[in-house]
């Protein structure tokens, strides 16, 4: 295949990752990976790379005339914690970005966009259990706002301007090979590098804070499947809500400790306990599985298991579990 396809904020948890596997599929030289920060990451050696701050039109402009990419992956974006604390910036990169991408889709004739929206669209009164697709969504933390809205600016792209843009509510991400930043479910990831060294971990989620989470794998499968369906199988222009599994500081830490017996949790509640509480427990997802055939792999134990083996060399140790 020689297409080209562009992934903006590639440097960020799900990028490094994204770009990978793309890689995989597109080969190295047609997968361009842009991001406004460099990252030392091996993956980024093997193919272009691009200084992009998608804010900046012009800069933009110029790459998608050198690279003229039939795909756009566009990733970057404030997570819920950062976005709290740089509520205008959260605003204006979540917002400008994604119109920055959706008028270049009309402008240049790009193929498809993807862009991800989270379960942080939900709120206060949607219902916590089993979240379906449609139902009251109020989100009361900017990020979750600034996803709602370029839900309805996705969907509204697709209607009136013919854009072929498609996406996922993301839960929580949980992987070994890159690092979150800025999100209320990024303990779920380093609980498992504590596990591995100090083998302590203090919580800054209340132990029954239960919230949909999914492993990465399964998220870079559910990524590249919407993006590789046929068109008239992606009936939600909005966002597709997504699950995994769900579980709770209390119910991950208990899971750690049946393969690394002495490991300890303990609670510190912060400021993102609040926004936690605003987010479902679990997630309905039968529009995706019905859709396009989306079925997840792992549950919890599964992951914990490929989570503790995988980053265990990184500290020097090996387990066979
Ligand atoms: C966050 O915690 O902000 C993200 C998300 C659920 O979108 N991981």
């Amino acid at each position: 295949m020689s297409e080209n396809i562009l992934v903006i904020g590639a440097c960020g948890q799900l990028g490094t990752e994204l770009v990978e596997e793309l890689r995989k599929i597109y080969g190295d030289s047609h997968v361009i990976a842009s991001d406004i920060r460099q990252s030392d990451d091996e993956v980024f050696k093997n193919g272009p790379f691009e200084t992009l701050d998608i804010l900046d039109k012009n800069n933009f402009s110029a790459l998608l005339q050198k690279y003229k990419p039939s795909q756009v992956y566009h990733l970057a974006a404030l997570l819920s914690a950062t976005a709290e604390a740089k509520p205008k910036l959260g605003w204006t990169l979540n917002m400008d970005g994604l119109f920055n991408v959706l008028d270049a889709a009309v402008d240049f004739k790009i193929g498809k966009i993807y862009w991800p929206s989270s379960i942080a669209v939900f709120g206060p009164n949607t219902p916590m259990n089993d979240t379906p697709q449609n139902c009251v969504m109020d989100p009361n933390t900017v990020y979750g706002i600034s996803k709602l809205a370029g839900e309805r600016y996705c969907e509204y792209y697709f209607q009136k301007r013919g854009v072929d843009v498609r996406s996922l509510r993301y839960p929580g991400l949980i992987g070994y090979k890159s690092a979150p930043g800025g999100g209320t479910t990024d303990y779920a990831v380093s609980i498992y590098h504590d596990a591995l060294t100090t083998k302590k971990h203090e919580c800054f989620l209340g132990p029954q804070t239960q919230l949909p989470m999914l492993y990465m794998p399964d998220a870079l499968k559910a990524t590249l499947d919407i993006m590789h369906a046929p068109a008239e199988k992606i009936k939600i222009r909005s966002s597709y809500n997504l699950a995994g599994m769900s579980f709770s500081p209390e119910e991950i830490a208990a899971n750690i400790k049946s393969f690394i017996p002495d490991f300890e949790i303990s609670y510190k509640v912060d400021h993102r306990q609040a926004i936690a509480d605003s987010w479902p427990n679990s997630i309905n997802d039968t529009e995706a599985r019905n859709d396009w055939g989306w079925a997840p792999s792992y549950d919890l134990n599964s992951m914990s298991k490929d989570m503790l083996v995988n980053l265990a060399p990184r500290y020097g140790q090996s387990l066979s579990i």
